[in-house]
C-alpha cells in the first residue's frame, strides 16, 4: 500500500526527526465542493455552491470569524453576512494581502477592511522585503537568457536516458520579486469549521465563473491549526519567511486522513506534493492554474516514464507565462489540455491513484512553495478521490482535444465567454473587445522561451550550461 499521509515521515516540529502522531477527530468530516466554469461571466450573486457553503458558516456562527483571504470584489452577499454576524456579537478578525504600496488585488478590499476594522494585511512586510530585494545581487544564469526575456531565469535539464531535455525559462518583462502574497483563502467559524481551497471572494471566484474548488472541514483539531497560522500574522504580524512552523499536522477526520501543511514554513511542495507524485503507481490527475515548478515537472516526467497514467490541465493564461512548463510535459508524451472556457482553471489540485486528493489555495510555483502565504491540505479518503477523478474526467473531456497541442489565447473567440464576459482574461489592461485576441483578426500569440531535446553522445551530462552553448553554436 502507498503510505500517502499519515505514514510519511516529515521531521517533527522541534527537529527531533520523529514520526508526527496521527491526531483523531472522528466525529468531524469533510465535504469536498467543485466547481465546474459557467461560461455565464462573473456574478455578483451567492448561488454557486462555493459560495452559499461560505454565508452558511457565516450566518451560523455564534462566537468568533477569523478569516485569511487574499482579496474581495462584488460578493455583497458574503459582506452582509459577515456585517449582520458582527452586529449580533460573533467576535471577527482577519487579514489580507497588501502590496508594498499597500495595494490590495481586489477593489472591494478597502471597504470591507473599512466596514469590519479588524483586518491586518502583511503590507509592511512586503515594504522591507522590497528594501532588501533592492540590494540582492542576482547571479549570472547557468543555462543562457532566452532571447526576448527580461526576468530572473529559470534553468531545466532532465536526463532522458538517452536524450536531454534542456530549458530555460523567464518571464518577458522584468518580475518585482520583492512583492509576496497572502493568498490564502480560509475562513474558521467557531473554532470548529474551516471552509478553505482555491476560491476566492469574488465575482469570478466565490461568483462561479472559474473552476474552482473548496473542502468545508467539520474538525476542532484543524480549526486549532488555522488560527494558530492566523495569529501568527493577525497578532505577530508574521508573514511569509517571517512565520514558524508547528507543523505539518496529521489528523484522522472521520475516515479521511488529513495532512495540513502551510507556506511557506512547511514546504508543501517538497514535504507533501512531489513525495506524493513519486510515489503514485497508476494515475496522477492534475488541475491548476500555473505549473511552473521545475522538480514537480521533473516528477510528473519521472512518473510518465515509470507508466503511470498522467494528465493535466491548466489555465490558458498560465499558459501563456513565461515559466509554464507544460509544453515540456507534452513533449515527453504527457497529455496536457489547457482549458478553453472563459473562466480560469483555478484550482490547485490533483488525484493520486484514486485514494488521495490535493487540494489547497498554492499554486505549483516556486513563489507558492516558498514565499507565500498559502494552506494545503491533502485528503486521504477513496470516495473524495473518486469524486475529484469523476469531475476531472468532466472537465477533461469538454475540453477540445485541439488544445492538447496547441495553447488558446485566453481572451478571443477560442476562449468561451471571454470575449464578452467583462474582464481582461490576460491581464493585458486589454478587455473584451479591446484586446487584440477578439479582433476580426487574431494575431499570433508571443512565443514561449525556446527549450530542446539534444541526444546525448558518449560521456555526456544533461546539464543546464548545454542550453547556453547550444544556443550559441547555431
Ligand atoms: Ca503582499
Ligand atoms: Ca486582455
Ligand atoms: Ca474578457
Amino acid at each position: 500500500m502507498t503510505c500517502a499521509v499519515a505514514c510519511a515521515p516529515p521531521g517533527s516540529p522541534d527537529g527531533e526527526g520523529s514520526e508526527v502522531p496521527l491526531l483523531e477527530d472522528p466525529q468531524g468530516s469533510i465535504r469536498l465542493l467543485l466547481n465546474p466554469p459557467t461560461g455565464k461571466g462573473p456574478r455578483s450573486e451567492c448561488v454557486a455552491e462555493v459560495c452559499t457553503s461560505l454565508v452558511e458558516l457565516i450566518d451560523d456562527s455564534e462566537k468568533t470569524l477569523d478569516f485569511a483571504v487574499y482579496g474581495v470584489r462584488g460578493m455583497p452577499r458574503v459582506m452582509a453576512a459577515l456585517t449582520q454576524a458582527r452586529d449580533r456579537g460573533v467576535q471577527i478578525r482577519g487579514v489580507v494581502d497588501r502590496d508594498a504600496a499597500g495595494a490590495n488585488y481586489y477593489s472591494d478590499t478597502d471597504a470591507m477592511v473599512a466596514q469590519l476594522v479588524h483586518v491586518r494585511d502583511d503590507g509592511k512586510v512586503d515594504e522591507r522585503r522590497a528594501k532588501e530585494a533592492s540590494r540582492t545581487v542576482v547571479p549570472e544564469p547557468r543555462c543562457g537568457r532566452p532571447e526576448g526575456f527580461q526576468g530572473p531565469v529559470q534553468c531545466l535539464a532532465y536526463d532522458l536516458g538517452d536524450r536531454c531535455l534542456l530549458a530555460a525559462h523567464s518571464s518577458r518583462e522584468p518580475l518585482d520579486e520583492s512583492s509576496a502574497i497572502m493568498h490564502n483563502k480560509f475562513l474558521v467559524a467557531d473554532s470548529r469549521w474551516v471552509w478553505t481551497g482555491s476560491t476566492n471572494i469574488s465575482d469570478t471566484g466565490t461568483g462561479g465563473y472559474n473552476a474552482n474548488l473548496v473542502t468545508v472541514i467539520d474538525s476542532r483539531r484543524l480549526a486549532t491549526a488555522y488560527l494558530r497560522e492566523l495569529d501568527q500574522m493577525y497578532e505577530d504580524g508574521r508573514y511569509h519567511e517571517d512565520k514558524r512552523s508547528a507543523g505539518p499536522l496529521h489528523v484522522r477526520v472521520g475516515d479521511a486522513e488529513v495532512q495540513l501543511l502551510f507556506s511557506p514554513q512547511d514546504s508543501p511542495i517538497r514535504e507533501a506534493i512531489r513525495p506524493l507524485i513519486k510515489g503514485a503507481r497508476e494515475r496522477i490527475d492534475v488541475a491548476v492554474f500555473y505549473l511552473t515548478h521545475k522538480h514537480v515537472t521533473a516528477d510528473l516526467i519521472d512518473a510518465h516514464l515509470r507508466g503511470v497514467e498522467v494528465r493535466v490541465i491548466i489555465d490558458a493564461t498560465a499558459a501563456s507565462n513565461g515559466f509554464t512548463k507544460h509544453e515540456l510535459l507534452r513533449a515527453v508524451g504527457i497529455p496536457v489540455k489547457v482549458e478553453d472556457w472563459g473562466g480560469k482553471m483555478h484550482m490547485k489540485s490533483a488525484m493520486i491513484d484514486g485514494h488521495t486528493v490535493i487540494t489547497g489555495s498554492m499554486n505549483w510555483t516556486t513563489a507558492g512553495d516558498d514565499t507565500n502565504d498559502e494552506n494545503v491540505v491533502i485528503i486521504r479518503d477513496e470516495a473524495l478521490a473518486a469524486q475529484y477523478g469523476e469531475f476531472f474526467d468532466e472537465l477533461w473531456t469538454a475540453i477540445d482535444d485541439r488544445w492538447l497541442r496547441a495553447n488558446p489565447d485566453p481572451e478571443s473567440r477560442d476562449s468561451g465567454s471571454a470575449c464578452e464576459d467583462g474582464i481582461d482574461n490576460d491581464y493585458d489592461d486589454e478587455p473584451d473587445a479591446e484586446d487584440p485576441g477578439c479582433g476580426e483578426v487574431p494575431p499570433p500569440r508571443p512565443p514561449l522561451p525556446p527549450w530542446q531535446i539534444v541526444a546525448k553522445h558518449g560521456r555526456m551530462t544533461c546539464e543546464p550550461e548545454m542550453m547556453g552553448r547550444l544556443a550559441a553554436r547555431r
